[in-house]
């Protein structure tokens, strides 16, 4: 198995291994060390059929039915998340402009995923790439007085500052906001594996719990804008094939829409659960 780094901040393409075929625990175990190093990795030209995409994903934790987002289920396939502007039974998808904004997966629920994997099958001719950026390092990064700060704070997910939500048709926005109340998790958060610390805020974060929206909006936008500064990003241009495997743990990331929306980006993803935390709170005043 041969690891070649993406990024200096964060990324890593992963040769040498047939990912469709069963892997054993050596090499199980050699990727997931490869994972938390590098928080991304990315394994190129991949072949496989739903249901190898939901072994190989096992093969690293359980797999979340994605309950919070139901619309988006690949057909048949409960733990599949389609994403993809391809119209879906006459009608435009749903998640269409899924993932515009700086996010952690499912950080406006109670089980915030633990990792995603997300496997190409279309793409347009040019753009439909997606950002990542190194929340570890964000957290590093900070002086020692502003890590005692963020320490104590516990950043809030509001589902109305999930991107795409304009798009999405009302009634099914709606049944969305009912399933995913806002909810306080800890705006620094330790991963549960590897023991490192990561900053947890993104620009889904409507406040954070005790402060209001005008309080919070300064030190939110800040430390979303240090996070994502360039040197601590990688972006992924996607070949046909290329399944991307990324820590919500310790990584951000953002679909860019930078493509012709007339032409079709099909894309597959798997979400490995994470722990559950967070408690419900009253939603920020707007
Ligand atoms: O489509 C992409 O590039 C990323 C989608 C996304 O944000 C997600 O799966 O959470």
């Amino acid at each position: 198995m041969e690891i070649i780094p993406l990024g200096h901040a964060l990324g890593a393409e992963i040769r040498g291994v047939d990912i469709a075929e069963e892997i054993g625990d050596n090499t199980v175990a050699a990727i997931r060390e490869a994972w938390h190093r590098h928080h991304i990795i990315v394994f190129r030209d991949v072949s496989w059929t739903p249901d190898q995409h939901l072994a190989f994903s096992r093969r690293f934790g359980a797999l979340d039915d994605h309950a919070s987002t139901p619309h988006e289920r690949f057909e048949g396939y409960p733990e599949l998340l389609e994403i993809t502007n391809r119209p879906k039974n006459g009608q435009p998808s749903q998640s269409r402009n899924a993932g515009r904004n700086w996010h952690s997966d499912y950080s406006y629920t109670d089980r915030p995923a633990a990792a995603s994997m997300l496997y190409c099958t279309e793409k347009p001719s040019v753009g439909g790439d997606t950002m990542f950026c190194n929340m570890a390092r964000a957290y590093d990064e900070l002086s020692d007085k502003m890590k005692g700060i963020v320490d104590d704070l516990e950043s809030v997910y509001d589902f109305n500052l999930v991107s795409g939500t304009k798009v999405r048709d009302p009634e099914k926005m709606a049944e969305l906001l009912k399933l995913n109340p806002p909810i306080a998790h800890p705006c620094v958060r330790v991963h549960d594996e590897s023991g490192v610390k990561a900053l947890y805020v993104s620009e889904r974060t409507s406040h954070f719990e005790g402060m209001s929206r005008a309080e919070s909006l300064p030190l939110i936008e800040y430390l979303c804008q240090h996070a994502t500064r360039p040197q601590n990003t990688y972006r992924h241009k996607w070949r046909v094939g290329d399944l991307v495997c990324w820590d919500n743990r310790t990584a951000m990331h953002m679909a860019l829409g930078d493509y012709d929306p007339s032409e079709f980006r099909h894309m597959l993803r798997t979400t490995l659960q994470g722990q559950k935390s967070g408690y419900v709170v009253a939603p920020a005043e707007y």
